[in-house]
């Protein structure tokens, strides 16, 4: 009797059986994988940028440990994801160069600039907020390698909400006028860019269908962009700032809010490479590796010198 690997391998993911490196995967299913991972593992450390920006303007000491720590855990996501991606076949240094060349994407949301350091509060709280309402079912994803990487990332993304949050609590409830307003205006600039991420609407998701299927994704764009207004609309009430948009309202029948129009031409524009500041965090990017060249190339002439030396002693033994 014949085995057709595509339908055992469909049964699997339909009864909850984690897809590992070894096992046969249809190669649309591998492809797709490694692109949603790479593009993830490229968002964590171009996410960086924008928030080390304030590392050194950080206004206390606690601030800035916080801070530190917080760029320091997206470094460790990206590392964790380039691993989970690995396995599927592609080296990191491959996935680094089409990052650097422009052919890999990663989120849109890291092409806009912090300008103030409540910039640094909204983050958390609305990046962070909807990076963690994304990410929390991709902890169920049907790959075991990325399945498992997300559970101890979305734990990390939770206390950087919180402390995005809580900065915000601060400069609302202890600060000046002048530092109110500053928030208001960082919840102004990121609402939109924020409620972005979650990707087109449903209908214009190319991906979505498929990954649904194989359980990579398992809630669509749509559907998690609601969870995260209809949580965040809340949390906004607290801080007594206005989330910009008119047509926010609830709606007692769906039982969700009502929220407006989003614009997908800036969205569109921002993913070409035309955003605010794509150019600088790719430049920034692309320097980083080049700067690093010898610390690479000092490692590996490192590691060859002790395998020989590990190679001679066998021999002499
Ligand atoms: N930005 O068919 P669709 C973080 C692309 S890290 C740019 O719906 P899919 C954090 C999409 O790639 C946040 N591109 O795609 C880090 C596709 O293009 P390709 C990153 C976007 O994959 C540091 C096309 O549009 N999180 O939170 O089914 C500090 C059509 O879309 C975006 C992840 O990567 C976007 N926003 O769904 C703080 C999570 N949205 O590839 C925070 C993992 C869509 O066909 N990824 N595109 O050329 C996912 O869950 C999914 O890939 C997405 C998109 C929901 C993002």
């Amino acid at each position: 009797m014949e085995i057709n690997l595509e339908e055992v391998f469909q049964q699997k993911i339909d009864n909850e059986i984690k897809i590992e490196p070894r096992d046969w995967m249809p190669e649309k299913y591998r492809k797709t994988l490694l692109r949603q991972i790479s593009q993830h593992a490229h968002s964590e450390i171009v996410g960086m940028l924008p928030e080390g920006n304030w590392i050194t303007r950080a206004p206390n000491l606690r601030r800035k440990v916080a801070l530190i720590a917080k760029v320091q855990d997206e470094a460790g996501h990206g590392l964790y994801l380039y691993s989970a991606a690995e396995t599927l076949g592609m080296s990191r240094d491959e996935m680094l160069s089409e990052l650097h060349s422009g052919k890999a994407k990663y989120s849109s949301i890291f092409n806009y600039p912090t300008v103030t350091w409540a910039d640094m509060g909204a983050i958390g709280w609305l990046v962070d907020g909807a990076a963690i309402m994304n990410q929390v079912p991709l902890c169920r994803a049907s790959y075991g390698p990325y399945a498992r990487a997300m559970v101890r990332v979305c734990k990390e993304e939770s206390f950087h909400q919180r402390q995005g949050y809580e900065i915000m609590l601060t400069l609302c409830t202890k600060g000046n006028p002048a530092q109110k307003a500053m928030a208001q205006d960082a919840l102004n600039r990121w609402w939109w860019p924020s409620i972005m991420m979650f990707g087109p609407n449903d209908e214009h998701s190319p991906n979505s269908a498929q990954s649904m299927k194989w359980k990579i994704k398992r809630i669509s764009n749509d559907e998690l962009r609601q969870k995260f207004i209809d949580v965040t609309v809340p949390q906004a009430d607290i801080l007594g700032l206005t989330i910009p948009d008119k047509d926010l309202k609830w709606n007692e029948e769906r039982g969700h809010y009502d929220f407006g129009t989003i614009d997908w031409e800036e969205f569109n524009q921002v993913v070409a490479g035309n955003g605010p500041c794509n150019k600088q965090r790719l430049k920034a990017r692309v320097d980083a590796w080049n700067n690093g060249e010898w610390v690479r190339d000092a490692a590996t002439a490192y590691a060859e010198k002790r395998a020989k030396r590990e190679a001679g002693k066998t021999e002499a033994a």
